[in-house]
């Protein structure tokens, strides 16, 4: 009974308020001892962490399944509807319609949602793939503004960037055509991210990160200390924890956990399956997040077995009749025995979007010394994307009659806007009159030969001119 009512109220508070107070409802409720939830989102509420499913929305139609959803889940990932294909198929035009009807219902229900995902290598629709550079910098940009911004105040958290790290010893980046905008790009989307919805928290997801010796754990690792020490907008880091026999749960998982967690983001295991669903493993994740206070959530990548992008592995927590498995009890049992450490009252995210530009760049007194003057004349045009709040603009830099061995242009941004970060240029200063310069491999432009760069900032820009100094 009890259950049921503290139930109730929480869905209603889930509902009614954003991701940072979703946090602070809960703790509330916080109890340090063995609890009875009946339900996997219940228990898991009465710990201080949701229990969630990816959903996808053609499913919805089916009552078994939204029976189970609605019963057991307290939070959702749509599993491809927020992807880049689906919400931008064409470039510029947005459609949400299957997103929405997750969301919807996820609304409807009480359940919170986690936003899944902004930037990616995979499922970029057609138009993207076939970008590089500085337009596919802006063109990720604009996409991550959009897309945030139409779910502003809905989203829980985000999965900015999903996927950007090599699988193996290397400890590097993967190759993709984001990656070869800049090492900047993931830092890039973070901002976006983070000005466009200041309520959600900014999560970098992954898979194989869950081995602590693993190389593309470690590079995670340092990536996100990286970000932390530099205010780099990161809130959470998402393991996928896709277990099966060639990438197997391990006991250093808590280890992860907690090591994560001491860099001062929160932890989310984002799309949990095992294959076979063995319950001891299932037991151990739940165990393991349980001791860890900023392991805040667990989502299953899927309700039934028949639900799975593994069917064939049953490595989900029901069957595909709708049954629930060992492995179900196991991870009830383990939330309603767990759980002496609930998570801290999170606040909201702590870097709230610049309204001026980070104090990280003040303003040069004397142009950076290292840029030689350009060596021949140029003209340069600035096209500008706005937003209410934001904008990203791109330049194009043409060399005159002779060619350019270095450049340089000044553009005067009106009182209020803000460059918030650039792309493919040196900047000093981030209001006012802002001057980019060349980076090294875009020094060299032939006579008529023209070079793109970009910047994205915050208020309202206007029609811009740029200026080659
Ligand atoms: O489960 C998703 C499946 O339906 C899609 O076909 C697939 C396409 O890339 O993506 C699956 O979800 C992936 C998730 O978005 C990112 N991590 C790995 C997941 C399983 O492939």
């Amino acid at each position: 009974m009890r259950n049921a009512k503290w139930r109730a109220a929480t869905k209603a508070a889930l509902a009614l308020t954003g991701a940072g107070a979703l946090a602070a409802s809960m703790a509330i409720f916080l109890p340090g001892t063995a609890s009875a939830g009946t339900t996997l989102g219940a228990s898991a509420a009465e710990k201080g962490r949701y229990f969630g499913t990816a959903v996808a929305a053609n499913r919805l139609s089916d009552g078994a399944y939204t029976t189970i959803l609605n019963r057991e889940f307290n939070s959702v990932t749509p599993e491809n509807e927020m992807k880049i294909d689906a919400t931008e198929p064409q470039q510029g035009q947005f459609t949400f319609t299957n997103a929405d009807r997750i969301v919807n219902h996820a609304r409807s229900q009480g359940m919170s949602v986690r936003g899944h995902t902004l930037a990616w290598h995979q499922q970029q629709p057609g138009w993207m793939q076939n970008m590089s550079g500085s337009a596919l910098r802006q063109a990720m940009l604009n996409h991550v503004t959009q897309v945030a911004t139409y779910y502003r105040g809905k989203i829980a958290a985000w999965d900015v960037v999903n996927e950007a790290f090599a699988d193996g010893s290397s400890g590097a980046r993967r190759d993709s055509n984001l990656q070869r905008t800049g090492n900047d790009w993931i830092e890039a989307a973070f901002r976006a991210a983070r000005a466009a919805d200041p309520g959600a928290k900014l999560c970098y997801n992954d898979y194989n990160t869950d081995n602590w010796t693993h190389a593309k754990t470690q590079a995670v690792y340092n990536m996100v200390r990286d970000f932390k020490s530099r205010g780099v907008p990161i809130d959470c880091v998402g393991l996928q924890s896709h277990f099966n026999n060639d990438s197997p749960y391990v006991s250093n998982y808590r280890t992860t956990l907690s090591s994560f967690a001491a860099l001062g983001v929160d932890v989310q295991i984002t799309e949990l399956d095992i294959q076979n669903a063995p319950a001891n493993t299932y037991r151990a994740v739940v165990e393991d997040c349980l001791a860890v206070p900023r392991c805040n959530g667990i989502t299953v990548w899927g309700i039934r077995d028949s639900d799975s992008w593994r069917s064939e592995q049953s490595p989900l927590l029901f069957t595909s009749g709708g049954a629930k498995k060992a492995a179900y009890d196991a991870v009830l049992a383990a939330l309603n025995a767990g759980g002496t450490t609930p998570p801290p009252t999170t606040a909201p995210p702590t870097t709230p979007p610049p309204t001026t530009a980070p104090p990280t760049t003040p303003p040069p007194t004397t142009p950076p010394p290292t840029t030689p003057p350009p060596t021949g004349s140029c003209t340069a045009t600035v096209s500008v994307n706005q937003w209410p709040g934001g904008f990203v603009a791109n330049v194009r830099v043409t060399a005159g009659s002779s060619a350019l061995n270095s450049w340089a242009t000044t553009i005067t941004l009106p009182s209020g806007a803000a460059v918030t970060n650039a792309w493919s240029a040196n900047r000093s200063g981030n209001s006012g009159t802002v001057r980019f310069t060349n980076v090294d491999y875009n020094s060299q432009v032939g006579a008529g030969q023209t070079i793109e760069f970009g910047f994205q900032g915050t208020g309202t820009a206007g029609n811009l001119s740029a200026t080659c100094a």
